[in-house]
């Protein structure tokens, strides 16, 4: 049971260097939080980093909603990165065959590939957007990670256990990019090399009125066996994010503590 092993021990066993890195982050500061920075100006997301950069592992953005998006930002980004010791996940979702996949990934305005650490990826077009990844890794930009997914958190969604299965299955032959997968219950691998990040969690289990349903921290831990948890809106809109930060990082990384100690 991959749930029960240390982020320790499951950092000795990856074969992707991002997944290495975030185990190890996420050891040192006592953090499994992940921040969904789902903000649309540049000076906001940095406000905001500022502010809770110390208590995550890692940083998930969302390039294609910020209005001001430019290169300075960037580079502001991983100089916090750096200050603050978290990773950046760009939450992209490509899902286009594997030569277009190549392109959005490295060119366009975004330049995704230059500042993110690792990227989510769709399944659905078949293993070409794995390869595509995988070959832009090879050519020059050196260690990035992906998140494939493998389930989603909102309502009605069309991802089936059939599908899950096939992606776990697709993605076994790309141990050296791939970080981990996006889902939302323990039973959809096993491998404990990857990284499980689970998004819908606030501390109300409740649902937004565009089919976004959530999960507590305390059941996303321990019985939907997240290793990452992401946090948007619960943390992002509130009064005090900070304060809040640090309740949701405590509460998850007791759970966690709960959780390997059996
Ligand atoms: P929220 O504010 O905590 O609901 O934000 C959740 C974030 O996670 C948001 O950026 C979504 O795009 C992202 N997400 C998700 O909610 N559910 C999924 O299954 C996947 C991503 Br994949």
């Amino acid at each position: 049971d991959r749930t029960l092993l240390t982020y320790e021990q499951r950092s000795e066993l990856s074969t992707n260097t991002v997944a290495k890195r975030l185990f190890h982050i996420m050891s040192a500061k006592k953090s499994n939080l992940c921040l969904s920075i789902d903000l649309t100006s540049t000076i906001k997301i940095l406000d905001m980093i500022e502010k809770v950069g110390e208590h995550i592992c890692l940083l998930k953005t969302h390039a294609d909603i910020i209005e001001d998006f430019n290169t300075d930002f960037t580079v502001s980004l991983k100089n916090l990165a750096k200050k603050f010791n978290f990773l950046i996940l760009e939450d992209r979702k490509f899902a286009d065959i594997g030569n277009t996949v190549a392109l959005q990934y490295s060119k366009g305005i975004h330049k995704i590939a230059e500042w993110a650490d690792c990227v989510t990826v769709h399944s659905l077009p078949g293993e070409g957007i794995l390869k595509a990844i995988n070959n832009s890794c090879d050519n020059g930009i050196g260690s990035r990670g992906v998140f494939l997914l493998a389930e989603m958190s909102s309502e009605g969604n069309l991802i089936t256990t059939e599908y899950t299965a096939q992606t776990v299955k697709m993605a076994s032959k790309y141990p050296n990019v791939l970080t981990g997968f996006v889902c939302q219950t323990k039973e959809s691998f096993n491998d404990p090399r990857y990284i499980q990040l689970t998004p819908g969690v606030q501390f109300e289990c409740s649902k937004d009125e565009l089919g976004q349903v959530y999960n507590t921290p305390e059941k996303v831990i321990l019985e939907k066996g997240a290793d990452v948890v992401v946090v948007g809106r619960g943390i992002v809109t509130a009064k005090n994010p900070e304060a809040q930060a640090v309740l949701y990082k405590n509460v998850l990384w007791s759970n966690y503590l709960r959780r390997v100690s059996g």
